[in-house]
Formats: C-alpha cells, sequence, structure tokens
C-alpha cells in the first residue's frame, strides 16, 4: 500500500516539521509504502541533516522522499494521498487520482487548532466542482472528536527514560553550557520576533536564580544578540552571559534532539505548531508563542488552548499565572512581574504539565486516527 504526503514549505518549518513526523511514523510503525513530496528540501535539511537537498529522490527512515517538482514524473496515486496543512496536490496528479477505480482516499490534513469548531469539521467530505473525487478535512486536536496528535509509540518511553537519567541530561546540556550550574533554571527559546524578548532577558538577567537558555538559531536570534547589547549575533557556540543569564545560541538542532531539548528543560519558549505539541508531550511548564496571523485570529487560537488547558489544570491561582504570561507574551507587551508569577507557580504548573501530556497520550495518534478512517471507508468503499 502506497501513501503520498505533499508538503509545501510556506515559511518557517512548521510544514515539514509536521509532516516529516507523521511520514517517518507511517512508514516505521505501520510498514506503509509513503512517498513524501517536499519542495523546499533546504528547510527540510535543517530539521534532519540526512537529507541531501540536490537529490531529486532518496529514501530515509524508510520514507521514499522526493523533491516535488511540476510537473510530477508519472507514477500512479497512491491508496491514500495527503496535502498537509492545506497545501494544494498539483493538478495533473489529482487527474490521474480521478482516473482510478475506486480513487484514493483524499485527505486535506489541516492546522491545528484547540478552538471548538474544529470537531465539527473533522472527517467532513468536500466534493471536487468537476472530478469525481471527494476530499476529506482531517482535523488535528486536543479531544476523541478530532484527528488527534502526532504521538509516536515510543514518545513517552523514550521521555521518560530520559526525564530519569540526569547523566545523560547533563552530557547534553554541556554541549551548550559547559560547566554547567545544576541548580540553574534549564530554559529553551524558540519564538517569532517578539518585542517583548529584550524586556525578559533583561528580567532573568537581573534575577536571583541562574538562568541557562538555549535558543537554536533562527528569527529572532539577532534581536536576542542586540537585546544583549551586539551589533550582530555571535558564532555558534559561544555563551553571553549578563548577570544571571548565560544564554547559548546553537545551530538548530535535528528534530530528535530538539524533543531531548525540551525534555531536558525546566521552561520550553515554544511557537507555531509542532514546536508546541511537543513540548506538551515533553511535560514541562511551557510558553506559547502562536503563528502571528491577519486580523488577531492567533489570539482566538491561543485563548482557545488556554481554555482547554486551564480547565484541566486543578489549581486555580497557577493556570492564572501560566495564562496571564501567555498573553502577555502573544501581545508582546511587559511580562517583568508576570514572569516571577509564573516562576513561583513553577511546581504546580510542571505537575499540571505532566497532566496534560497524560491525558493526551491516553488518546489515539493521528496517524493511527488516519489509518482507521482509511481501514472506514475501505469496508464502506465510500471514497
Ligand atoms: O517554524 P514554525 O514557526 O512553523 C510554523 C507553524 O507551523 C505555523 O503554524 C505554520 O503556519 C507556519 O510554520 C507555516 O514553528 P513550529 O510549528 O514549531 O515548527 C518548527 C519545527 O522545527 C518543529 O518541527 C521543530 C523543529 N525544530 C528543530 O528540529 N530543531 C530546532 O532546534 C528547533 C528550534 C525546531
Amino acid at each position: 500500500m502506497i501513501w503520498d504526503l505533499f508538503c509545501r514549505v510556506i515559511d518557517n518549518y512548521g510544514d515539514i516539521g509536521v509532516t516529516w513526523r507523521l511520514a517517518r511514523q507511517l512508514a516505521c510503525e505501520h510498514g506503509i509504502a509513503v512517498r513524501l513530496w517536499v519542495d523546499d528540501l533546504a528547510a527540510f535539511q535543517r530539521l534532519e541533516p540526512g537529507i541531501d537537498p540536490r537529490a531529486p529522490r532518496q529514501t530515509l527512515a524508510g520514507v521514499d522522499i522526493r523533491h516535488w517538482q511540476e510537473p510530477l514524473p508519472e507514477v500512479t496515486p497512491g491508496e491514500v494521498v495527503i496535502e498537509a496543512l492545506a497545501c494544494d496536490t498539483p493538478a495533473d496528479f489529482v487527474t490521474r487520482m480521478a482516473a482510478m477505480t475506486p480513487p484514493p482516499l483524499w485527505i486535506n490534513l489541516e492546522y491545528l487548532s484547540a478552538e471548538d469548531w474544529v470537531a465539527g469539521v473533522h472527517g467532513l467530505p468536500s466534493p471536487h466542482p468537476r472530478l469525481p473525487l471527494t476530499k476529506y478535512f482531517f482535523m488535528p486536536g486536543y479531544d476523541r472528536h478530532t484527528g488527534g496528535l502526532t504521538r509516536e509509540a515510543g514518545l513517552i518511553f523514550a521521555r521518560d527514560a530520559w526525564q530519569a537519567a540526569a547523566d545523560a541530561q547533563r552530557a547534553f546540556w554541556s554541549r551548550f553550557h559547559a560547566g554547567t550550574d545544576d541548580d540553574a533554571l534549564r530554559v529553551s527559546l524558540f519564538c517569532y520576533d517578539n518585542a517583548a524578548l529584550p524586556g525578559l532577558l533583561r528580567t532573568w538577567a537581573g534575577g536571583e536564580r541562574r538562568i541557562e537558555v538555549v535558543a537554536p538559531r533562527g528569527q529572532p536570534t539577532l534581536a536576542i544578540a542586540r537585546a544583549l547589547g551586539l551589533a550582530e549575533a555571535p558564532p555558534a557556540g559561544q555563551v553571553l552571559t549578563r548577570g544571571a543569564l548565560r544564554m547559548a545560541l546553537p545551530e538548530m538542532l535535528a528534530l530528535d534532539d530538539y524533543d531531548r531539548l525540551l525534555w531536558t528543560c525546566d521552561v520550553n519558549f515554544v511557537r507555531g505548531e509542532d514546536s508546541f505539541t511537543r513540548a506538551q508531550f515533553a511535560a514541562r511548564p511551557m510558553v506559547w508563542q502562536a503563528y502571528p496571523q491577519t486580523e488577531g485570529a492567533h489570539f482566538v487560537k491561543l485563548e482557545a488552548f488556554l481554555q482547554r488547558y486551564g480547565l484541566a489544570c486543578s489549581d486555580a491561582a497557577a493556570a492564572a499565572a501560566n495564562a496571564e504570561l501567555w498573553r502577555a507574551w502573544n501581545r508582546e507587551g511587559d511580562v517583568a512581574g508576570i514572569w516571577s508569577r509564573f516562576l513561583a507557580a513553577h511546581a504546580t504548573l510542571a505537575h499540571h504539565a505532566r497532566d496534560w501530556a497524560a491525558y493526551l497520550a491516553a488518546q489515539p495518534d493521528l496517524a493511527t486516527n488516519l489509518l482507521n478512517f482509511h481501514r472506514e471507508r475501505l469496508k464502506s468503499q465510500i471514497f
């Protein structure tokens, strides 16, 4: 059985991060022959150093990876065709799909949101205006009425083993902070350019507790360097020290190392979709910056998640401190006083983060839900 996955990198890394995780899991855990079409192999290589950005075709982790350039080669579409994150399947491929009997199951894998309407749209059919084809909305989400979240079979076990192995964590952390202080607060920082950043760094530098930060290079690196008084970003590997703050700005980590980073930290600043999801499974307090959208649509997404996350928290004061920091961070306001309230609630928030990860892990994952969706359609012969 072949599945075709299409991924267009619109910007940043979430598109390929989400799609690659799913492709890899379908191939490795479910034995599916996955053909992954990606338009930007250079972006892919940042997350997976094993990728050759010049190769039109290569295999990694059992996935047949194709550089998406049109016209596509003359291949017969697979049994399932997924357009990830609402990218459009190429028109000639769609024509080929319509000529098959039965046609492939065609899925539009949408962006993740905690909003209530998501469950109502999940699984809905959208008939093609001209061809005998139907596309189905597949909505990732946070409850059993949605498509769920990507979660590899060994993820929770690997996280727990890592979080129990203090030596492995220390060795890993020493890659960024040589001579690490075991009492320091470990923080990962991955965000968009954010006007609240200089204030946050000042707060950290002026605080009583030593803070060791790892901020993989990307959009905010220059802003971080400037906030710390430099004209340019320092070479990767250099650690900047200001008061209680030690800031490492390494190259972007490979995808699996990024998980280890999240599992190691006391607080994870994450953004977009995939790092946010992984931080939830890391079961540590986190601060999310939603992908900025026009007309403030991201604030709606923020509130929808905060609502679910807050309701699940048994300590209202801790949930409020968390929400206050997330709101200020997303609205790019002053976070100085708010950070200390968040930190004061850290132990409770750490408990809550564990409970939340366990709640998510008790639900079927996205790949399993996709397979079940396909199986149901095979049984009923409805495509
Ligand atoms: O890069 P992003 O901002 O991606 C965004 C969002 O997905 C957004 O919803 C979408 O509309 C837009 O892309 C097009 O943030 P995100 O989703 O967290 O993706 C980052 C990926 O990079 C994720 O898969 C984790 C990975 N990553 C690493 O592999 N190594 C690293 O060092 C870091 C910081 C991230």
